[in-house]
């Protein structure tokens, strides 16, 4: 059935232009990760005719991408899991309290079969371009392949973590032996047996595989620039009884995880540091320490993240943790974080992180000490000698929130390009939403809250805006540069009054050379955020122009 340019179909039409077929939908899902997957599950739901459009070969994002020995999520299990269904919840059984990467990719695949969702999708798709058909109200997808899809609406659901950073190291495609990121790791095996390996960062990432590899492989040199605070996973199995239990209570489980400021399922001490004794306070801290997950940081005294002298007290504690677990003093040193405060990072949680550190094939260079000048063909050579490896593995992180967007060519009203309308930090309106690229939605989790808790709610705000537009017969919502501008204003105050920006670091584009400094998750509590969302519906779709 052949649709007017404003109409929502319900079925699929092609239409052949010089270039060749162009298939065109109602809606397309860039992504099959987790906000994907829920993207084209509620449009589909609600009678839109969607497609998903997926770089990889399956589904899974984050969980399909990132393979890499050790890699596993720092939720809670049974807070991870999507809420929307509650005969899922029961379906699902989580094996460990912090599930792993295979295990989470199952789950994910469970999910997308349960609901029938993958016959909705292409995979192998890379989309490199979307611009904006004015006259038509349509958006067109290009692939890598050239081939184009057409639609009224898009939900980039290309995750906050998925835009590799590999450093312009160089010499770089120099090296003779194996080299892998991360985030690309491959499906198959590597052997590190016998191997002399490097590490290049010391992040999240890094800190769950250093472990595991220097266990396996012959000798492991890990190339730290900045140390970081991590703590301890404590992670676990889960046994049967606790199975039941979370099953007979994922209600409260959710309720829980909604009220909290940060969507774990725990909330901030109300208490101010420095204002209790320093016997109780630093009962606290080691009660916290001893518990598994994020609670030393997203559990701890409330002020710990918005003043510097409660977080200088918490951030000497885990130093201290730190030097007890490295056996030699000089290594430990190195591994202290002395130049930002504790959580103006990201927290890496680990398991025997520090106690690789004292094993004798394990060497850690401090790159501020010694740079990298280059990659060679035969390893890493430093300011002051040449390394050899085997594999050198690439733990360097992100182009974050931005960057999987920026990256792709997307072009709105006049042609405008989303990167330049972008060059100065995401300009948004509750993150999701961007004026002058009208039916153009981001599904990114960008509050500071656990992923799937904050997730499912965006994506439940960007369809209901797109079954809000047909309804009422409109064909299309756009925010008004000045509410964009407001809630930019609004992100940055919120942001300064944290210390999310103390440092360098993901959260605010420093860890990209050139990018620019700017908050690109909101720092108000997860609640917060939420209430934005409902409050611009409540209100009619307050800053938005409907057409
Ligand atoms: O990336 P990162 P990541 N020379 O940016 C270093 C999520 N995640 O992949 O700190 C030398 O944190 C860089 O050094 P510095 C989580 O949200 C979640 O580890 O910039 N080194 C840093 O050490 C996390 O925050 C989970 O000085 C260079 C490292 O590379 C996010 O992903 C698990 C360099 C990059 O660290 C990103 O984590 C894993 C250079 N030129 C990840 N450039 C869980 O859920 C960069 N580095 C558990």
């Amino acid at each position: 059935m052949a649709s007017t340019p404003e109409a929502v179909t319900t079925s699929q039409t092609t239409s052949v232009g010089s270039a060749g077929a162009v298939e065109q939908y109602d809606a397309i899902v860039i992504g099959a990760g987790v906000a994907g997957l829920y993207a084209v599950y509620r449009l589909r739901e609600a009678g839109f005719n969607v497609k998903g459009l997926e770089d990889a070969e399956g589904v899974g994002g984050t969980w399909y991408w990132n393979r890499y020995p050790g890699c596993r999520f720092d939720s809670e299990s049974e807070t991870y899991g999507y809420t929307f269904s509650k005969e899922l919840q029961q379906e699902w059984s989580w094996k460990e309290h912090y599930s792993g990467q295979p295990e989470n990719e199952k789950y994910l695949n469970f999910v997308a079969d349960k609901f029938d969702l993958k016959r909705h999708y292409r995979f192998n798709s890379h989309v490199v371009a979307a611009h904006y058909d004015e006259d038509a109200n349509r958006w067109e997808l290009r692939l890598e392949t050239g081939e184009r899809f057409r639609a009224q609406f898009v939900v980039a659901a290309v995750g906050i973590l998925s835009a590799r950073y590999v450093p312009p190291f160089k010499g770089i495609d120099d090296f003779k032996g194996q080299s892998f990121h991360t985030s690309r790791w491959p499906k198959e095996k590597i052997d590190f047996t016998g191997k002399r390996v490097a590490v290049i960062g010391t992040g999240a990432t890094a800190v769950q595989l250093i472990p595991l590899v220097a266990k396996e492989c012959g000798h492991l040199t890990v190339f730290q620039r900045t140390p970081n605070y991590c703590a301890p996973l404590r992670n676990g199995l889960v046994s049967e009884e606790t199975q039941q239990r979370w099953k007979a209570n994922y209600d409260v489980i959710v309720r829980k995880c909604r009220e909290s400021p940060t969507g774990f399922p725990y909330d901030f001490d109300r208490r101010k540091a420095l204002e209790v004794s320093k016997e109780e306070r630093y009962k606290l801290y080691e009660e916290l320490w001893a518990l598994p997950g994020f609670r030393k940081w997203l559990g701890n005294f409330r002020d710990i993240m918005v003043d510097l002298k409660a977080n200088e007290d918490f951030a000497e504690f885990v130093r201290n943790k730190i030097r007890a677990r490295v056996k030699d003093p000089k290594v430990a040193e190195k591994l202290v974080p002395k130049d930002h405060p504790f959580g103006a990072k990201r927290i890496p949680l680990e398991t025997e992180y520090y106690e690789a550190y004292n094993r004798d094939n394990v060497l850690l260079v401090d790159v501020r000490e010694t740079p990298i000048e280059r990659i060679t063909p035969k390893g890493i050579q430093t300011s002051d000698r040449e390394y050899e490896f085997d594999i050198i593995i690439y733990a360097t992180g992100f182009d974050a929130i931005t960057g999987p967007l920026t990256r792709m060519d997307i072009r709105g009203e006049g042609g405008r390009q989303l990167k330049e309308h972008w060059a100065n930090g995401p300009r948004t309106v509750v993150g999701l939403t961007t004026a002058g690229f009208p039916n153009f939605f981001i599904a990114s989790n960008t509050a500071f809250c656990n992923y799937t808790v904050c997730a499912e709610k965006v994506v439940e705000w960007i369809t209901d805006t797109i079954s809000h537009v047909r309804r009422n017969n409109f064909s299309r919502i756009v925010p008004r540069p000045e509410a964009e501008e407001a809630w930019v204003q609004h992100v940055n105050e919120v942001g300064q009054r944290t210390l999310l920006g103390a440092t360098k670091s993901w959260f605010v584009g420093g860890n990209i050379p050139g990018k620019a400094n700017a908050y690109l998750l909101y720092g108000n509590t997860a609640p917060a955020y939420r209430a934005k969302l409902a409050e611009i519906v409540a209100k009619g779709y307050e800053g938005f122009v409907l057409r």
